[in-house]
């Protein structure tokens, strides 16, 4: 059977919280706007959620120190992140894209996936599709957004940031190898800085580098990921456009070989726990507001501690510093720990709920 060539389109918001903001607050138009922490005159603690363009200028960027962006931008219009107001906005966004396709795919609070195939015969009308979308954000939101066009998730979504903001970019599958052979590595989904980095002892910088290498090596050093990196980097990908329910709170729990009152030993297992939830909100794009940690004793008596942090975030540090911190009181020398577990919970997405253990 032959398959039947898809159309997918990948929708990303532009500067989406400090566009939000402007919206708002038209007087803050052309200026540079940071929403994030407060910088408290450069001591501040905390990051850059976001930055309009005229910010960026200044090379400010998300996940900067706030200490940092005052620096470089002390000018800017600070703003704290409300978050409420940007959910909002987002499902009524997402709303309205979902009209334009029963297969639609939120990926993120400002970013979807839409499956045109049905609804455009051909790369001609789905550019025309795509510019009515883009109108139709426009008029109902005052907001713009980037489209990308290709014939998979990946492709289309890594269109999308090609020309910013208010872009439109359309890779047809026959341009796909070209398109991608010049970018850099990170552009593809799953390879974060550490993989990067590997990669580029293997000499492998670009994606057309990557489409070039053995894959028998990508497996060995990669395992399962470097056959997946590899067919990505030949522009394949055949996941489909569905929706996701919406997942309610990532968990790990693990339970001491023996029971334990070694303070390091339980500190690096919850660093490790960390970094296994870290990777999963990044891998499916979530932002967490809070922390939880659960400490069960040897005779089983259990305590869970929480934090909603300021900000939402899915950085590893974040994570680590507020997990230590919550278990401190738990450690003591004369108790000894059975199992620990870490869940981070209050995601910046909607409606229905999933649990993914
Ligand atoms: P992005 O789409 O990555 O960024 P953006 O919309 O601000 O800018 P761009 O025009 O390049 O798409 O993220 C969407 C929102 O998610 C962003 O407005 C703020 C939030 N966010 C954070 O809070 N922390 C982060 O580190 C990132 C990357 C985003
Ligand atoms: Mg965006």
């Amino acid at each position: 059977m032959i398959e039947k060539k898809r159309i997918i389109f990948h929708i990303d918001m532009d500067h989406f919280f400090t566009a939000v903001e402007e919206r708002e607050h038209p007087e803050y138009k052309g200026k540079p706007v940071i929403v994030g922490a407060n910088p408290k005159e450069g001591k501040g603690r905390g990051v850059v959620s976001t930055c309009n363009y005229e910010a960026r200028k200044f090379g400010v960027r998300s996940g900067m120190p706030i200490s940092r962006a005052w620096k470089l931008c002390p000018q800017a219009i600070y703003l704290p992140v409300n978050y409420e107001l940007y959910v909002k906005v987002s499902n009524e966004i997402m709303d309205t894209l979902r009209e334009y396709s029963e297969k639609f795919e939120q990926w993120g609070i400002d970013e979807a996936f839409l499956d045109v195939t049905s609804k455009a015969k051909d790369y001609a009308e789905a550019e025309a599709l795509a510019r009515l979308i883009k109108k139709e954000i426009c008029e109902r939101e005052k907001l713009t957004c980037s489209i990308g066009i290709g014939p998979n998730k990946l492709v289309a979504k890594i269109a999308s940031d090609i020309q910013k903001p208010d872009g439109l970019t359309i890779v047809r599958e026959n341009e796909t190898e070209k398109f991608l052979a010049p970018l850099p590595v990170r552009k593809l989904l799953w390879v974060g800085r550490k993989t990067e980095q590997k990669l580029e002892t293997l000499g492998i910088k670009t994606i057309g580098d990557l489409s070039h290498y053995d894959p028998t090596v990508l497996a060995e050093n990669f395992g399962i990921m470097g056959t997946q990196i590899y067919l990505m980097a030949h522009g394949i990908d055949k996941s489909e456009v569905e929706e996701r329910g919406e997942i309610k709170s990532i968990s790990r729990d693990i339970t001491f070989e023996e029971d334990t009152s070694d303070f390091n030993l339980i500190i690096n297992t919850l660093d490790k726990l960390s970094e296994e939830i870290c990777n999963d909100a990044l891998r499916q794009n979530l932002y967490f507001k809070t922390v939880t940690i659960k400490v069960r004793y040897e005779n089983f008596e259990t305590h869970t501690h929480s934090r909603t942090l300021p900000l939402i975030t899915n950085r590893l540090q974040d994570l680590r510093k507020t997990a230590k911190e919550l278990i401190q009181n738990y450690l003591r020398l004369d108790r000894k720990v059975r199992l620990i577990g870490l869940r981070v919970s209050n995601f910046a997405s909607t409606e229905k709920q999933k649990t993914l253990i």
